[in-house]
């Protein structure tokens, strides 16, 4: 039997981890010494957005019975929406997706031009490194290797390669979850981990907001691409209606409008079942499940 969800709002349920994100990124973002043109793309790219991937890292920590507010949680929570942003300013450049718009604004190669939207997004990149190792957090080595292994070569990095035709991919709904696991639900994955991990979760605990996450990744995507085909520009801050016409494999060209939602709903509940072993301590986790297969940006 699943408890109907305490928070009503996926936005009410992020704020307060969006707002303790702010504070960091002021503190962390820009490293002394940044040009003040590859400061403000910094500035500019990381402004705006869910923070679901931040609210993830806390909300998981707090899942494993520590606290949202120590340095190693802020540290990773920091870390991983600059690794998110750096992928979604490239994979904006016209030579990968060729999007105009994201975050409701102009996308960065769009505003700075794309050799700075490169800069920025390796800024970004190596900067998330940087904030995990820059403080006294003592299990850096280790939320790196899990963030590194997550963005890297074997995991979003790969998701796009064969999103892109660059390497061979199984036919079908098979080759669809393959992208999506690497591309989508890794970082999901290492966000839910690094946020155990950082607060020295037991295994039990690591294993279940690890597969939470996976299965909450699966799911994501699976809403991103109904809303490709159903939102509105105004609505999603990003163009939509771009899958299709650009040959993408997605969910809804792969099985269908039922199936896409009925998979949804089953990957939802697989993440909420995934949670079993943490108790009352997963809600906001399970909130975060339900108000995600929900929404409508
Ligand atoms: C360039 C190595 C490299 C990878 C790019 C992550 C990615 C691969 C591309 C971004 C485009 C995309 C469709 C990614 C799938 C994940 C996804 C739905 C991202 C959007 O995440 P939101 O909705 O974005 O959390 P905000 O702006 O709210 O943070």
């Amino acid at each position: 039997m699943t408890e109907p969800s305490r928070i009503s709002s996926l936005t009410a349920l992020l704020a307060p981890h969006a707002e303790r994100l702010e504070v960091d990124l002021a503190d962390w973002l820009v490293p002394p010494e940044t040009p003040a043109s590859l400061a403000e793309g910094m500035r500019y790219c990381v402004s705006g957005g869910k923070r679901l991937r931040p609210a993830i890292v806390s909300l998981s920590a707090r899942a494993a019975g520590g606290r949202e507010t120590d340095e190693p949680v802020r540290r990773s929570a920091v870390a991983v929406e600059l690794v998110h942003v750096y992928s979604l300013v490239h994979d904006d450049l016209p030579v990968m997706d060729d999007d105009k718009l994201r975050r409701g604004r102009a996308t960065a190669h769009v505003r700075f031009g794309p050799a700075m939207a490169i800069l920025i997004g390796d800024a970004l990149l190596t900067r998330a490194f940087g904030v995990l190792a820059e403080g006294s957090v003592p299990l850096a080595a280790r939320l790196a290797a899990e963030l590194a292994r997550a963005a890297g070569a074997a995991g979003m990095v790969a998701g796009q390669v064969a999103d892109m035709d660059l390497c061979d991919v199984p036919a079908g709904f098979e080759g669809l979850q393959y992208i999506h696991r690497r591309k989508t639900a890794a970082l999901l994955r290492a966000s839910a981990r690094m946020g155990a991990w950082a607060v020295g979760a037991d295994p039990r605990a690591l294993r279940a907001v690890g597969e939470y996450a996976e299965k909450l990744g699966l799911a994501f995507q699976l809403i991103d691409d109904v809303l490709d085909a159903t939102g509105t520009a105004k609505q999603l801050g990003k163009t939509p209606g771009k899958d299709a016409p650009a040959g993408k494999r997605t969910y809804l060209a792969e099985v269908g409008g039922d199936e896409a939602h009925r998979l949804g709903r089953r990957l939802t509940d697989e993440a909420v079942e995934a949670l079993g072993p943490l108790g009352p301590a997963g809600e906001p986790l399970r909130d975060l499940a339900r108000l995600l297969a929900e929404r409508t940006k």
